[in-house]
Formats: C-alpha cells, sequence, structure tokens
C-alpha cells in the first residue's frame, strides 16, 4: 500500500497511479475531491499539511473526510482550522502546491514549508488532527492514508470515526476554545438539545404547527447522528418519521437532487400532501425543505426560504430589543432566487450582500457583521455572531433577549449544520406557529432551472469574480448575452463547479417555461463547445 502519486493504492487495494502524470489539483470550493480511486495520496499530503497547520497553530486541526452531496464513488479531504471554521486561504496555497508536487518534489516542498513557517515545534502536546468520515467506503482507507501522513514529524492524531461534516468542525471549535477535557460527539448531542430544550420550553402552545415532519436522511452519515440528537429532544417536540437511512448515497435523494431536480426524493412515495419534510445531504451540512402540493409536485423551501426565515425571527427581535447598534446582514451568491434577494430588502429593509459561491467565502463576508444569516440557494448556511452581540443580549433582561440568546447558541455558528439548522426552522415556525405553508409564502420564487452539464475538463471555463458573467470561453458569453437579450428581465450564467467536473448553467425569467428553454439552450451551446 502506498501514497504516492505514481504508487496511488485505492481502498480496494489497487494499484491506480495518477494519470495523465502532470493532471493538477486545486483546493475548491470545499477542499479537494476526485473519484476516491485518486484521493489516497492526496489524503496523505493533506494529513501531512494538516500536521503542520496544527504544529504553527499549537492547537487542534480537523481533517473530514467526505465528498459530501457527491456521488458515493468520490471523495474528498478538507482541512479545518482552529476556530472550527474552514481553512484560511493562504494555507489553500499551501495545499495547492503539495500536492501537486511530483514524488520526487515531494520531500523537498516539505522542507521549503517548514522553513517559510519557522520549522514549527515538533510534539507539541497540544498540537493534534482530528479525523472524521462521513459513510463512504473508502473512507476507512483514506484515514488511513490521512493517519501516515500526519505521523511524517510525529503529531498526535485521533481517530473520531463516522460524524457528519459539522460535527467535526463543532468538535474542533470545543476543542481549541471550551473548558473541559477533550469534547465527544455526546458534547455536540448535549449542547444543541439543551438549548432547543430552553427555548422550547419558552414557547407558547401552538394551534397551526405541527410536530410531525419527515426527514431524507440522503442514506448518509445524518441518518445515524440525526437519531441521536432527536433521541435527547423533549419527547413532544417533533414526531420524526426517517427515510432513506440504508441505501446508495445520494442516489435519488438528498438535498442536492431535490434542489436541482425540484422532485421529492424516492422513499417518499407514501408521504402524503402538505406534510413538512427536511432534506439532508450526504454528510449532513446541507438542508432543504419541501412539501408535495395536491397536485402532486412540489413545493421546495431551499437555503433561500430558510435564510429569509432565520431573517425575520432575528430582524422582529432585534428591532422589539430596539439594539440599533448591532451591524446586520444577509449574504448570499448569484444562484439566490431574485425575489428572495427582492423580499429581503422590500420586507425586511436588508439589502443582501453578493459574494462567490462556497461556504468559505460567505462565512468570511458574514464574520464582519455583529450578525449575519448567510444561505447559498443549496442549503448550506448559518448565522455568524460577534462577542458585542452576546455582550449586548447578555446584559438584557427581557423575554426576546433570552429567546434571541438560545437561538443564537441552537445555531451551530461555526458552519452550516444541517441538524442543528433544522432545529433552528423548527423552534423559528413554532414561535410564528406557522405551517410549511405559511413559511412557504412569505414570497413566491422567480421561475428558474438549474442544469449539471459535464464537461471534460471544467478549468477551461473562467468566470469573473461575481461569477455573474464568463471571461472565457468569450464565444460561449456572447451566445448568452445574445439569447438574453430576447428575454425581458431574464438573467443567466454559466459556472464551472468546484466540486463536481461539470460546469452549471443558471437561469432565472418570468415564466417557468421561459427559465426551462433558456437554461436547455445555453447547456447546447456549453455541449457544442466540447470542452
Ligand atoms: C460544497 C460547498 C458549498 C458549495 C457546493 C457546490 O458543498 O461547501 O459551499 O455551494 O459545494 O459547489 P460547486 O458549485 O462549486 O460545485 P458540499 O455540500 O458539496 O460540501
Amino acid at each position: 500500500r502506498q501514497f504516492t502519486r505514481t504508487g496511488n493504492t485505492d481502498h480496494l487495494g489497487n494499484h491506480k497511479p495518477i494519470d495523465p502524470p502532470e493532471t493538477r489539483f486545486s483546493y475548491g470550493t470545499a477542499g479537494f475531491r476526485e473519484h476516491s480511486d485518486r484521493m489516497s495520496f492526496i489524503a496523505h499530503r493533506v494529513g501531512y499539511l494538516a500536521s503542520l497547520r496544527a504544529r504553527t497553530s499549537g492547537k487542534a486541526i480537523g481533517v473530514m473526510i467526505t465528498a459530501s452531496h457527491n456521488p458515493e464513488y468520490d471523495n474528498g479531504v478538507k482541512i479545518i482550522d482552529p476556530n472550527g471554521e474552514m481553512l484560511a486561504e493562504e494555507w489553500e496555497d499551501h495545499a495547492t502546491q503539495l500536492i501537486n508536487a511530483k514524488d520526487d518534489e515531494f520531500a523537498t516542498g516539505v522542507r521549503a514549508l517548514e522553513t517559510e513557517l519557522n520549522d514549527p515545534p515538533v510534539g507539541s502536546p497540544s498540537s493534534i488532527v482530528l479525523v472524521g468520515r462521513d459513510t463512504r467506503a473508502s473512507g476507512v482507507h483514506l484515514t488511513e492514508a490521512v493517519q501516515e501522513g500526519v505521523g511524517i514529524f510525529r503529531t498526535q492524531f485521533k481517530d473520531c470515526g463516522l460524524l457528519t461534516t459539522p460535527q467535526l468542525h463543532f468538535l474542533v471549535h470545543a476543542y481549541n476554545n471550551l473548558p473541559g477535557g477533550p469534547p465527544t460527539e455526546q458534547d455536540y448531542y448535549n449542547h444543541f438539545s439543551s438549548y432547543f430544550k430552553d427555548l422550547y420550553d419558552r414557547l407558547s402552545p401552538t394551534k397551526k404547527y405541527t410536530t410531525k415532519l419527515h426527514i431524507d436522511c440522503a442514506n448518509g452519515i445524518g441518518a445515524p447522528k440525526m437519531r441521536n440528537l432527536a433521541a435527547k429532544l423533549p419527547a413532544d417536540a417533533l414526531s420524526i418519521q426517517f427515510h432513506n437511512e440504508q441505501g446508495q448515497l445520494n442516489h435519488k435523494c438528498g438535498a442536492d437532487f431535490v434542489k436541482i431536480s425540484r422532485e421529492a426524493p424516492a422513499g417518499f412515495e407514501a408521504v402524503v400532501a402538505n406534510e413538512r419534510c427536511a432534506v439532508f445531504d450526504g454528510d449532513a451540512d446541507r438542508l432543504v425543505y419541501f412539501y408535495k402540493k395536491d397536485n402532486g409536485q412540489i413545493e421546495l423551501l431551499d437555503g433561500d426560504k430558510i435564510a429569509l426565515l432565520i431573517a425575520k425571527f432575528y430582524k422582529d427581535h432585534l428591532a422589539e430589543l430596539k439594539m440599533d447598534d448591532i451591524s446586520f446582514a444577509i449574504v448570499q451568491t448569484a444562484y439566490a432566487n431574485g425575489n428572495s434577494s427582492k423580499y429581503m430588502k422590500e420586507e425586511l429593509s436588508v439589502t443582501p450582500k453578493f459574494v462567490p459561491t462556497g461556504v468559505k467565502h460567505l462565512h468570511h463576508e458574514a464574520s464582519k457583521y455583529d450578525c449575519a444569516i448567510y444561505f447559498e440557494a443549496n442549503g448550506h448556511g448559518t448565522v455568524t455572531f460577534s462577542d458585542k452581540f452576546f455582550d449586548t443580549l447578555d446584559k438584557r433582561p427581557e423575554e426576546a433577549a433570552i429567546r434571541l440568546r438560545l437561538m443564537s447558541r441552537v445555531i451551530n455558528k461555526v458552519v452550516g449544520d444541517a441538524m442543528s439548522d433544522l432545529l433552528a426552522v423548527e423552534l423559528i415556525l413554532r414561535h410564528y406557529d406557522w405551517t410549511v405553508q405559511d413559511w412557504a409564502a412569505m414570497y413566491e420564487d422567480a421561475p428558474s432551472k438549474q442544469i449539471k452539464v459535464p464537461v471534460m475538463d471544467r478549468s477551461r471555463f473562467r468566470t469573473t469574480k461575481d461569477e455573474t458573467s464568463l471571461v472565457v470561453p468569450a464565444d460561449l458569453q456572447d451566445d448568452i448575452n445574445f439569447l438574453l437579450e430576447k428575454r425581458d428581465g431574464a438573467r443567466a450564467f454559466v459556472r464551472p463547479s468546484g466540486t463536481e467536473n461539470i460546469v452549471r448553467v443558471y437561469a432565472e425569467a418570468y415564466s417557468q417555461k421561459d427559465a426551462d428553454e433558456l437554461a436547455t439552450e445555453i447547456e447546447e451551446a456549453v455541449k457544442t463547445l466540447g470542452l
């Protein structure tokens, strides 16, 4: 078993050298993500890099082994920084350099990096790499590859086993920031369930909100972990029916499937119209909701709708408490539905900030405010808070301040977390005594269509910084502009994915027919290029 570019061994023991040898890898939207048979040498080098990050910070660092919403045969690795957030950008550059080194350049690359970082101490008791993995079959083998990489400079290593991605973020944050011994998975359940219970106990009885909830677990790690969490919630708070706990990961189910296809997941055939359904993705860091309508179609409540529900709760409370000196923001990406941004401006008086795709960009922007809600339309998101936010709230005795404080603990502030976001959504619906239909009625989505177009080399597509226009291929952008000129008020863009070998086509128009046609015409234009 080897973990080099030329001696790359997959989890079945097959020798799969990287071919062609000059293949370049980049730390994409969410770390390195590839077919799992190419991941071993990457995981090994990321293990080393994480240990270096742990040594330079003298803290715990996380390595999560997951390809999240991608198919089962893919896998990936991403590094979690000491505060539980995404890896700092300069370290992404170190990672890209190191992973792309040829085998005979690796040792020199390591030496150069050690020198650049002033030879950080070896063997510090506080430096440790915590590794978690989702349910993919290749995860165990990749954990071993990370362990060997961490071992190069004898840094401590802890295999935390099967976890959701946000659970590992939580553990890393807790390890470095909270008193007490090393945190455990149980601490995660205790934390979120106890704040949920405290807030739940303060809410009035409901007339319209019902406790019945279906959850699509995407056949992933969210299934056992949500069961663990649910077992600790007050018995009468939620009556959950679990679906898709054991089958093929993300196959015809999960948040990405439901968001893009706008169909109910497999396994929901018997669910009746109008019942509230929540959907996780493979590693439970995304959440969307839907319900079946009487006509058999689904009404999707995606990340934008979740953002607005949470934003309404925060805005209402901040207004009631007259906390005018708290800076507040909502952060979105180009995929946000136009009507969600319009609602924010017109109904909540908040002009959304736009950043490129990727939680790291949203989180970074959100952190500039005392309280900021960020969500990608695909269901990734959370709320961030400053110390000032909590300090101000701590001094306020009013019921609204207590509710806001508790809600802000129910939310996993370091990263988007399907399980904690679900608890927040359920409490907010209960607070307003809303049905899922009331929530959906906040605004009507502008008709939109997203298509994934497989390509041979997605690096042949490059966009402007705001991702709404292609720099190359320029001809394709000309074609898109031409198609847009024919449709008043429409918008569309093409962007290469950072997680799959596809480009994403997004189109929005006045009617669904127009949005569908526009997206299909752009899809054809992409395919014609044959890139
Ligand atoms: C990851 C990122 C998200 C991003 C998504 C899709 O999600 O964490 O921020 O929106 O990929 O990215 P792209 O459009 O570049 O493929 P996940 O759930 O796959 O980890």
